[in-house]
């Protein structure tokens, strides 16, 4: 399969970056030119090529990649990213809201309209719809006889008279008659016979001046690569309610141009043909689609860790602020402890800022419920002073304190020595560390 071969190229690309001891400059660039080549062999048309890697190399370049990330998986997101922009981001579903939803389906000679009829048909009974197929082609002689071929096996119902000269009538018929049956859907196929836009686009009018459709989907063959530009731009300035089925993308080599030409009209691609099959049809989604391309276990992986860094990032800037600030008394101490017991291990936040996270002691951060109460209740028994100034509390307040508190020497003793850690662990990043950290969580005030 032809669009095997672009992704390959893609994700070949992308190696080159995973591979890499250090990603700089140079090497972005010649990803980049990776990209270009082979996406223009693929058939996509230049100028959108330039604006793409115009646009991958400026972020690439400029963006810093988040806490947590390497400059290698930010850059093979930013490609991620544009590319599924590129294809049009978002899925637009086929909606079946009414009963019977009504799709006129229209396309120049031999774009696979017939086959796709059925495709879509069959993909529609396999989830539970009831649907007619309505023959209109009055051209070419075996077309009522290619979708019974097609349909009969699966008991979908084909109406059809292939000795009926005019397709409007048999249009109008058709829907009546599957609307009296109670289907859920009605597709209804067009004849072949314009091998240009204008006479398409005049076919449809006519059609769905009478059948009054609720899409209607125009079948392109993928192997004509960016060709497909006009005919879709044509086609969406015709119908405000039109969408789009890209057919024959296995084999061709221009798969590629074809569904970013596509895009880059805006109207939705709503499926895509990928064999000769019945089965050979799929919903299309640009950010499945190119997950696929890129090679799905690599690209899922680093999206998903994409997420839960924008997850954690999103509760913890303030408490970080807060946590930082802290002039590191007791008192401070426990409101931290506190607040970070609410949001969660600030080990892991930490571990996000790049040569910090390893050099954490473990137990300075983990503190637990429990442990937080015991804490209020030790420091319950101290003096203000004593808060205020914990080193001047020696061995005969720590035995004061234990039995004011009703707790045990060890107790207090755990307290200390978790207020020496923390103290430690802050005296212990540099100011550049500290900086970096600022910078990262957007907090200011360090006086760096
Ligand atoms: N490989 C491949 N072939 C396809 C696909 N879709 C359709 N075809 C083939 O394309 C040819 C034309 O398909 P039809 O469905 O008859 O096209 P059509 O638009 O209805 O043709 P006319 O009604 O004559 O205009 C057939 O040989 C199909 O098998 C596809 O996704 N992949
Ligand atoms: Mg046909």
């Amino acid at each position: 399969m032809a669009l095997e071969k672009l992704g390959k190229a893609l994700s070949d690309a992308l190696r080159k970056l995973a591979r890499s001891s250090s990603v700089d400059k140079a090497l972005i660039r010649e990803v980049v030119r990776d990209i270009q080549r082979a996406l223009i062999q693929s058939d996509v048309n230049v100028r959108m090529v330039l604006q793409l890697t115009r646009r991958i190399q400026e972020r690439a370049l400029n963006e810093k990649p988040p806490a947590g990330v390497s400059v290698k998986e930010h850059v093979i997101k930013i490609v991620y990213e544009e590319l599924t922009e590129f294809l049009g981001r978002e899925a637009k579903p086929l909606e079946i809201k009414e009963k019977p939803t009504v799709l006129l389906t229209v396309g120049i000679q031999g774009s696979g309209k017939t086959t796709t009829i059925a495709k879509l048909a069959r993909y529609l009974q396999k989830r539970g719809y009831k649907v007619g197929v309505v023959c209109t082609d009055t051209w070419r002689p075996g077309a009522y006889h290619q979708l019974r071929q097609l349909l009969d096996g699966y008991g979908i119902e084909v109406f059809g008279d292939p000795e009926e000269k005019d397709a409007v009538k048999l249009a109008r018929e058709g829907v009546a008659h599957f609307r009296e049956k109670g289907v859920d859907v009605i597709i209804v196929d067009t004849a072949g016979r314009h091998k240009e836009e204008k006479g398409l686009i005049e076919e449809m009018r006519q059609i769905s001046d009478v059948i009054k459709p609720h899409e209607v989907i125009l079948v392109i063959d993928g192997t004509i690569g960016q060709q497909a530009y006009n005919q879709a731009l044509a086609f969406k300035e015709a119908t405000p309610i039109g969408s789009i089925i890209v057919t024959k993308l296995d084999g061709s080599a221009k798969g590629g141009g074809a569904l970013s030409a596509v895009a880059a009209t805006g109207a939705p691609i709503k499926f895509i043909g990928t064999g000769e099959r019945i089965d050979d049809i799929e919903p299309f989604d640009p950010k499945r689609f190119v997950s696929r391309l890129l090679g799905m276990g690599d690209i899922q992986g680093l999206l998903e860790k994409f997420e839960e860094l924008q997850k954690e990032s999103e509760i913890k800037e303030e408490d970080m602020e807060k946590f930082l600030r802290g002039k590191f008394n007791l008192k401070d101490m426990y409101a931290q402890l506190e607040s970070m017991s609410k949001m969660g291990p600030l080990k892991q936040i930490l571990q996000m800022i790049p040569g910090l996270g390893y050099s954490l002691p473990d137990d300075a951060i983990r503190v637990g419920e429990e442990r937080l109460k015991l804490y209020r209740v030790i420091m319950d028994s101290m003096t203000e002073e004593e808060l205020e100034n914990p080193s001047i509390i020696n061995y005969s307040r720590v035995r004061r304190i234990a039995r004011g508190s009703g707790t045990s020497v060890k107790d207090v003793k755990e307290l200390l020595n978790q207020y020496n850690q923390m103290k430690k662990m802050f005296k212990g990043m540099d100011k550049r560390k500290l900086a970096k950290m600022a910078r990262k969580f957007n907090i200011g005030g360090f006086g760096i």
